[in-house]
Order: C-alpha cells, then sequence, then structure tokens
C-alpha cells in the first residue's frame, strides 16, 4: 500500500481495489457459486446463518480450492494486517446474493463481533467483499460510513433508526473484479436490490486471532480438503488453534 491508501484506510476506514480478477476467473467463481447453490438449496449458508431474502453460501474453505486465492490473496491480507494485525483467521468464507428485485436493507452493523470497540490491542475486525456482479446503487451496492470506525461506538449506540440511510454514507459502487477492503468497526449495511440482475459477491470476514469464534465464525475444513493448503492458509484459517 501506499502512503494515501494508508491514510484513507486509516481516516476513512476502507480501500478499494480494481480489476482484482480475470474475466475467466469471475465466471469459473460464478459457475461454481451456482453450482453449489443449486446442490445445497434451502439450507445453503446455514453453516453460519440464514438471511431471509438473500441467497447465502458459508464455509467456502471446504468447498473448492478455487476459494484459496480469495481467502489468502496477499494484496488484500496485507490490507486486513495493517487493520487487525499478523494475526489473522478468517471467520467467515462465504457469498452473498442480492437477487433480482429482492432484498431488504440490512440494518447498519459492523463486523467486529458483537459490536467490540477498538481494544488495547488494537482493531480486531476487517472484511473483503469480492464483488463478482458489478455493485451499482440501483443493485444494492453496500452502504458505507467512513471514518466510522473511529468513533469507537456501535451504530446500535447511536442511530435511532438503524435500518434508514445515513447522511453521511457513501455507495461503494464498483466492477466485477473489484475488492472492497474495511475496518471491520466501520458501519455498513446491505441494500436491496432493484434491477433484473443478480448482485453476487464473496465476503470475507477477518478477525483477530485473540477474538473468540464460536462453532458457526470457524472454518470446518475435511481432511481431505486439507492436504493442498499451505502453512499460511492453515493458520488464515485455524485448521491447528486449540478450541476453547
Ligand atoms: O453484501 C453487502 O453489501 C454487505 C453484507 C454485510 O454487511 C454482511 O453480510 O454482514
Amino acid at each position: 500500500m501506499n502512503d494515501q491508501q494508508l491514510k484513507q484506510l486509516d481516516e476513512q476506514g476502507y480501500l478499494i481495489f480494481k480489476n482484482m480478477l480475470s474475466s475467466s476467473q469471475i465466471e469459473a467463481l460464478l459457475g461454481w457459486l451456482e453450482e453449489l447453490w443449486a446442490k445445497e438449496g434451502d439450507s445453503a449458508g446455514e453453516e453460519n446463518y440464514i438471511e431471509v431474502g438473500v441467497r447465502r453460501l458459508a464455509n467456502l474453505a471446504n468447498k473448492g480450492d478455487i476459494f484459496r486465492g480469495i481467502y489468502a490473496h496477499p494484496q488484500i491480507l496485507e490490507v486486513i494486517e495493517t487493520i487487525i494485525g499478523p494475526d489473522m483467521r478468517a471467520s467467515m468464507v462465504n457469498a452473498r446474493d442480492v437477487p433480482p428485485n429482492t432484498g431488504v436493507r440490512m440494518s447498519f452493523h459492523m463486523d467486529s463481533d458483537k459490536g467490540r470497540a477498538r481494544d488495547a490491542t488494537g482493531y480486531s475486525a476487517a472484511t473483503a467483499i469480492w464483488m463478482l456482479d458489478p455493485f451499482t446503487v440501483e443493485n444494492g451496492a453496500t452502504a458505507f460510513v467512513p471514518g466510522s470506525h473511529l468513533l469507537g461506538k456501535s451504530p446500535k449506540e447511536v442511530l435511532s433508526d438503524l435500518n434508514a440511510s445515513h447522511p453521511d454514507e457513501i455507495i461503494i459502487e464498483g466492477q466485477s473484479g473489484d475488492v472492497l477492503v474495511f475496518n471491520g468497526h466501520g458501519w455498513h449495511a446491505g441494500r436491496p436490490n432493484l434491477t433484473n440482475g443478480h448482485r453476487r459477491a464473496i465476503l470475507v470476514h477477518y478477525l483477530r486471532a485473540d477474538v473468540p469464534r464460536p462453532e458457526n465464525r470457524r472454518q470446518h475444513v475435511e481432511p481431505e480438503n486439507q492436504t493442498e493448503l499451505t502453512p499460511l492458509e492453515r493458520e488464515l484459517l485455524g485448521l491447528d488453534d486449540k478450541l476453547s
């Protein structure tokens, strides 16, 4: 990252990286996600949680080597490390689709577990959203409040209506293959899709390793899917962690 990116991350709490995936990578990812959605049906996403009105998939680290280049992408990890430090875990590797003409505006929230504020060690959460369809105002691009990670408060503590748009929010538009990376203490919300196309993305949620991760915030990778993993990938997935 250059000085300008570091400053923006520090002050605004987010960065956008353009063209991180080729069109053939996007096609392969979308093709595989659609197969998983068809196979998993109504239970898709349940390892983490079901979100009414959208399609989700969870625990993707167990569902194909294709996702290793996403959750362990070196350029994105550099940003995550800048936010939460080197001891990080991918707590969720999910896909999220806001289907055509559907979805509700999410409540504003932070991704730091249960709204934890920055503590003596620093920030504890960071998130990467890999856009697989273009993100537009109309199709449900993410709303983000720049600088909100600095407030040390959760939206619940401050906002009277968590579902209303915020006067300072920006809508993060981008092309498929772009990646939004943000400080997980930043306030953000998914938005409805008012178009006839899908709004699909892969969301990787990272937590500092010392933050307790409940069962549904861990990757569960079958032994046969672990054979190719690098030491860094194992560490990110917390596969050798002692479970508390
Ligand atoms: O998909 C989005 O735009 C944001 C989703 C989000 O914030 C979440 O799933 O927690």
